[in-house]
């Protein structure tokens, strides 16, 4: 877009005085933000109009991806990126008088999600629009995002994140395309014309109201929308029931109230351990209910018959949490527009895609029979029936074996399961790496793999490049579009061709600096944040991630207690200084997850403060990690820490941008880890531990005995001990579910089995960084290779081998 500084200003100056009747001088940061970026939404307004009317007008092919969760982060700098206009609006800012980067993080985070799953929809937003591919967001307009974490005396505490009380920027409220979504009551069938209708009576109705936000394609004119659903009462007096407020019962008004707004209240915290919640069903009905009105409310205005709707509509959904998108597209289709079950299961069974992201039991979505039936009356006849035809498919294939249609039903045992519906009610089922899309096919959903073999794929997930790596670390960009041209912005790819320039001193030298000027930066907020001293020179060793067992943050802390153990023995031993960084929120009410958030506090309590070691260790554990904290911390790592038991981490994500801005990435060969070894060889990634293989050999013949390696490897005995007996300044009484997991219930994932490897990994981390140019070397080859793993190239692919959508790739 051109736009010159002079324009900017003028527009800026104008703005603040019709907003705020202010002037520079005396406006507040936050008012000088609010303005900012209601100018920055304004400049892509007419864009974002034309779009929508260009693809009308050519009848183009519209993807609606449906998500729970879309972890945004802050927009303003993504935008002006994308609009091509960051260095006027940097100028033009500094000539007011105004630093662009103050008003950036006067932008509170969209925490609209967990971790992976939301991270994965925002960046795939960002890719459709800059492939210019006509793909919007269908989701839910949570008053409170994933919870603000406080570190107090070591542990967890959960604030509600409030993120819209200073306003967003970014929304536009749409009163006129809110539409009913209908609760409880019951269904009358009647006869019509000799065709059996339904119809819904006595329902609870909830008015959907959508709030869309431009979605900015990079440097063309695409705008798509993201549209998230926000929950309010049908009557026209928002405040008050008016009914219950005639009668005078005004209690219950204000009850209503509040019951229907706590729809779209808050985000569930949890990304594993799935618990049967009422409100959770209510608001995937919600928005999936609203998203699929929507949708077919607009394709209506297109005058196509509504048999064609597959030609032009599809809907993917992101996990089970939206696969009621299959029965309500369904009820829609026959009880709106009178199609036959037939006809309507061919137009469903056409539109609908479904992604896997887990393959973790206890994560597998089931919802009780009893609750679904009285909420969802005429959702739960059609899941009947769906079922009731698709036992028959399952008795005709197998012969009548009881065991497949126990095993593959969609309702069994007084539940609802979520995964088994979406995959008979969608053409596509993808995993979201090669390893995870084989251990579906192969184990966790072999049954269904062996009945619908066509329907199974894989696409690799990815990583948008644009905040990765242009915005978040713009120096090392700007090197390396110095070194090979910028080819490479709009095709990723391109970056290979940094592999002639790995052994490159020069580039090495420069690549080394920007590293190390992130670093030094950082380091000043640690001190500033946190009163640690880090040595700018040492190793950054970052794990950033959700808090889990799986993940094992364990197994790298108990090796940071074995150096130090080392340590302790030998102030002397020659090892390169090290600054172990943690960030990661536990779910609330995770309590394994919590004590090894205190853990962590509590060793890097004893190890920053001790004097002995001669700040060889530090460990700093970041309060409140988050999109806009990774686009801070990732740049500096020189170490990636992806260390999840093999075979239980589906794909991950920040393995990726680890990657892309030049870490070496530690790693056990699970999810994405593999691909990225395949990539750049066994020379330039540090694998240790047992394979996928190896642990779910393991796990079929009942596991392994954990305590006989505690019992044999002194240095893991001394390490369990000093947690346990009060070494570090905490009663063992804080970790007991550590330890129970560990010793008394067989260390489910590994940690102890893979504990020698990791520490060798370690100790070759240590070898390596010490010759710096093969070092240097190292990264360079990484980000060469990161390209790949551009979500642009997983979202060509997703619109290629799944919506069948020509792009330009
Ligand atoms: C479901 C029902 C009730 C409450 C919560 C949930 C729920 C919410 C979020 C279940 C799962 C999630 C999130 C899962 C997730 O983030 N999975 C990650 O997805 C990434 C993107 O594909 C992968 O890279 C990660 O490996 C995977 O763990």
């Amino acid at each position: 877009m051109n736009l010159d500084k002079e324009t900017i200003k003028k527009d800026f100056k104008r703005k603040l005085i019709s907003m705020f009747s202010e002037d520079i001088n005396e406006a507040p940061l936050l008012h000088k933000y609010l303005v900012f970026g209601s100018l920055i939404k304004e400049y892509c307004a007419e864009n974002w109009m034309k779009t929508n009317k260009e693809y009308r007008k050519n009848y183009e092919k519209q993807v609606y991806y449906f998500s729970m969760e879309f972890l945004i982060g802050r927009l303003l700098k993504s935008n002006l990126i994308n609009l091509g206009i960051e260095k006027e609006c940097e100028e033009a800012l500094k000539e007011l008088g105004i630093d662009m980067n103050e008003l950036e993080e006067a932008e509170k985070d969209a925490g609209l999600g967990n971790g992976g799953l939301g991270r994965l929809a925002a960046c795939f937003l960002d890719s459709m629009a800059s492939l210019e591919i006509p793909g919007h967001g269908c989701g839910i307009r949570y008053k409170y995002g994933l919870f603000e974490q406080k570190i107090v005396d070591g542990y967890q505490v959960e604030i509600p994140d409030n993120w819209l009380v200073k306003g967003n920027v970014w929304e536009t409220r749409k009163d006129n395309k809110a539409v009913i979504v209908k609760f409880y009551g019951k269904i009358i069938s009647y006869m019509n014309n000799g065709r059996l209708n339904f119809k819904h009576e006595g329902y609870n109705a909830v008015k959907a109201i959508p709030y869309d936000t431009p979605i900015i394609g990079y440097k063309n004119k695409t705008v798509n929308t993201l549209r998230l659903w926000s929950a309010e009462t049908v009557e026209k007096d928002k405040d008050l029931d008016f009914n219950f407020f005639k009668s005078g019962n005004y209690s219950k008004a204000v009850e209503h109230k509040s019951a229907v707004e706590s729809i779209s209240q808050v985000l569930y915290p949890d990304d594993s351990h799935i618990e049967g919640k009422i409100l959770r069903l209510k608001q995937q009905y919600f928005f999936v209910s609203a998203g699929i009105q929507s949708i077919i409310r607009s394709y209506k205005k297109l005058n196509k018959p509504i048999r064609e709707l597959y030609k032009y509509i599809a809907i993917h959904i992101n996990d089970t949490h939206p696969s009621l998108a299959v029965p309500e597209l369904m009820r829609i289709l026959m009880d709106e527009h009178e199609l036959n079950w037939d006809e309507a299961w061919e137009i469903t069974t056409k539109t609908i895609s479904y992604t896997n992201h887990t393959i973790m039991a206890e994560a597998l979505e089931k919802w009780p029979e009893d609750i679904f039936k009285k909420l969802l009356p005429r959702i739960y006849m059609i899941i009947e029936e769906i079922n009731r035809r698709f036992i028959g498919e399952i008795l005709l294939k197998y012969k009548n074996d009881p065991n497949k249609v126990k095993d593959m039903s969609i309702l069994s045992n007084g539940k609802v399961r979520m995964a088994n519906l979406a995959i008979v009610g969608s053409y596509s089922v993808n995993g979201v790496a090669r390893l995870h899309t084989e251990i579906l096919k192969k184990r966790e959903l072999n049954d269904f793999y062996q009945m619908f073999p066509h329907k199974f794929n894989n696409k690799t997930n990815g990583i948008t490049h644009r905040r990765w790596l242009i915005q978040a670390n713009p120096e090392l960009a700007r090197c390396i579009s110095k070194t090979i041209g910028d080819e490479w912005i709009k095709t990723p790819e391109k970056l290979i061709k940094l592999l002639k320039y790995s052994k490159d001193k020069s580039v090495q030298e420069e690549i080394y600096n920007i590293k190390r000027d992130n670093k030094i930066k950082f380091a000043n907020e640690i001190k500033k944040q946190y009163k640690i001293n880090v040595d700018p020179a040492s190793i950054f060793d970052v794990q950033v991630k959700r808090l889990h067992a799986y993940k094992r943050q364990v197994l790298n802390l108990f090796n940071i207690m074995h150096m130090y153990n080392r340590l302790k023995e030998n102030p002397n031993i020659d090892i390169i200084p090290r600054t172990f960084v943690f960030g990661a929120k536990a779910s609330p009410n995770y309590y394994l997850a919590k004590e090894v958030i205190k853990l962590i506090n509590t060793v890097a309590n004893k190890i920053n403060n001790d004097k002995d070691i001669n700040d060889k260790i530090k460990i700093v554990f970041l309060e409140n990690y988050r999109v806009s904290l990774a686009e801070k911390i990732i740049p500096c790592a020189d170490i990636s820490e992806q260390i999840s038991t093999a075979s239980k981490e589906a794909s991950g994500t920040g393995n990726m941008k680890f990657m892309m801005n030049g870490a070496v990435t530690v790693a056990t060969l699970d999810g994405a880890n593999v691909e990225i070894r395949n990539k750049v060889g066994d020379n330039n990634i540090i694998i240790f531990g047992m394979t996928a293989e190896e642990v779910m050999n393991y796990e079929m013949n009942g596991g392994y005995f954990s305590r006989d390696i505690y019992n044999s490897d002194s240095r893991i005995h001394n390490v369990i001990d000093k947690m346990m007996n009060g070494y570090f300044g905490v009663p063992s009484s804080e970790f007991r579910n550590i330890y129970n997991n560990l010793i008394e219930r067989n260390d489910e994932y590994f940690v102890l089995k893979d504990f020698d490897s990791y520490v060798q990994a370690q100790e070759k981390v240590d070898n390596l960084y010490r010759q710096k140019s093969k070092w240097q070397e190292m990264c360079i080859t990484n980000i060469a290779h990161s390209g790949v793993f551009s979500s642009d190239n997983t979202i060509s692919r997703y619109a290629n081998e799944i919506w069948n959508i020509k792009n330009k790739k």
